[in-house]
C-alpha cells in the first residue's frame, strides 16, 4: 500500500480527522507521491497524480479544503505539461511547502479574529473537534481571558472528548455535556456565544459542520445566542456556485453500536441505521465566519473566498 492509500484508510477511519489536518495529510501524502512516482513524462506524472488525489479526495466527501489543496497541486503538473519531470517534481514540492505555509498561517490569523470574540468570563459552547477552534481558546485563555466552555461530546464518535481533555490540560475551565443537553443550557440562558468549526461553505453561505451543529444553531437562535465558525477560506466549495448542494457524508452503522454485540443485535432485528457526518446550517442562524481575511458575515462570504481561491488559483497569495 503506498502512502496516499495508507493515509486515506486513516482518514476514513477517522484517525486522522478534522477538516485541517485532513487536508494537510492528504496534501503531504500527494506530493510524497510525486517524490516516488517513476514517471518519465508530464503526462506519466499527472496520471500517477490523478489517481492518488482521486484515493485521498475520496477518502471523505465533504471536504473542500483537501479538494482545492489536491487541484491546487495537480494544475502544477497541468501547466507543466512537457517540461522536464525533474523540474515539475521541483515545483510541486514548493507547492507543497506553499500550502502548508498557508494553512498555518490562516489558522493563526483565524485564532487571532476570533479569540477577540471570546467573553473573558462568560460561558462559551463548543460542538466536535475542531483545531482552528482549540487553537482560538488557547489563544483567548493566553491572552488573560478565562470563559467556561461546554464541550457536547459529540456523538456518535465522541471527538468532544478530545476538545473537552485538550482546552482542560491547556488550562481552561472545561464542562462535558451530552449532545442534547445543548438546547437546554442555551435556553437557559447559560450560554453567551457559540463556537464551532467548519467542514464546507456553499456559495449559498450554509455551513456544514459536524451532525449537531444545526440543533445546536436552531436553538442558539431561539436563545438570542451568536453562532460563530472558524473557517478557513479554502473550506469553500466552488461546485456549489451552480446551485449544487454539498454532499454529505453518510458513515457506517457500527459507530452507533457499541461494540460488535449490540451491532449484530441491530443487524438482525433489522434495525435501520442512519448515520450522517454532518450537517447543514443555513445562513440565517450564523453570526459570522471567522476567516484569515476576518469575521465575514454569511452574505459576504462567497465573494470573500472566492476572491482567495482566485488569487490561489492563479498561484499567488500563499506566502
Ligand atoms: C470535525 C469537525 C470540525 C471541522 C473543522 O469532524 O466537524 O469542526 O472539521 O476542523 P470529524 P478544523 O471529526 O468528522 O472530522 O478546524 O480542524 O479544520
Amino acid at each position: 500500500m503506498g502512502r496516499p492509500e495508507k493515509v486515506a484508510k486513516k482518514i476514513k477511519a477517522l484517525q486522522i480527522q478534522g477538516a485541517r489536518r485532513i487536508a494537510k495529510a492528504a496534501v503531504e501524502a500527494l506530493a510524497e507521491a510525486a517524490k516516488k512516482s517513476g514517471a518519465k513524462t508530464a503526462d506519466e506524472l499527472y496520471s500517477d497524480l490523478l489517481v492518488a488525489a482521486d484515493i485521498l479526495a475520496g477518502a471523505r466527501e465533504t471536504e473542500p479544503m483537501l479538494r482545492n489543496f489536491l487541484e491546487d497541486l495537480l494544475s502544477i503538473v497541468k501547466s507543466m505539461r512537457g517540461q522536464d519531470v525533474r523540474r515539475i517534481k521541483e515545483s510541486l514540492d514548493a507547492e507543497q511547502g506553499q500550502i502548508l505555509r498557508y494553512m498555518e498561517r490562516s489558522s493563526r490569523r483565524i485564532a487571532a479574529y476570533g479569540a477577540t470574540l471570546v467573553p473573558k468570563r462568560g460561558a462559551v459552547l463548543i460542538h466536535c473537534h475542531s483545531t482552528t477552534l482549540m487553537m482560538m481558546l488557547e489563544l483567548a485563555h493566553a491572552d488573560g481571558k478565562r470563559p467556561k466552555i461546554y464541550c457536547t461530546e459529540t456523538r456518535p464518535l465522541y471527538q468532544g472528548r478530545m476538545s473537552a481533555l485538550e482546552l482542560a490540560r491547556a488550562g481552561l475551565d472545561v464542562t462535558l455535556i451530552v449532545d442534547s443537553a445543548a438546547g437546554g443550557l442555551l435556553a437557559a440562558k447559560k450560554i453567551d456565544v457559540v463556537f464551532v468549526g467548519a467542514d464546507a461553505i456553499t456559495a449559498r453561505g450554509e455551513l456544514l459542520n459536524k451532525v449537531g451543529t444545526y440543533p445546536i444553531a436552531l436553538a442558539a437562535k431561539e436563545a438570542g445566542v451568536k453562532v460563530f465558525t472558524a473557517a478557513e477560506l479554502h473550506k469553500f466549495d466552488p461546485n456549489t456556485e451552480d446551485g449544487r448542494a454539498e454532499r454529505i457524508e453518510q458513515r457506517g452503522g457500527n459507530e452507533l453500536a457499541d461494540g460488535k454485540k449490540m451491532a449484530g443485535e441491530f443487524e438482525r432485528a433489522k434495525v435501520k441505521i442512519l448515520n450522517p457526518a454532518f450537517d447543514i446550517t443555513p445562513p440565517a442562524l450564523i453570526h459570522g465566519f471567522v476567516t484569515e481575511e476576518g469575521i465575514v458575515a454569511p452574505s459576504g462570504i462567497a465573494a470573500a473566498a472566492k476572491k482567495t481561491l482566485g488569487v490561489r488559483i492563479h498561484g499567488q497569495g500563499k506566502d
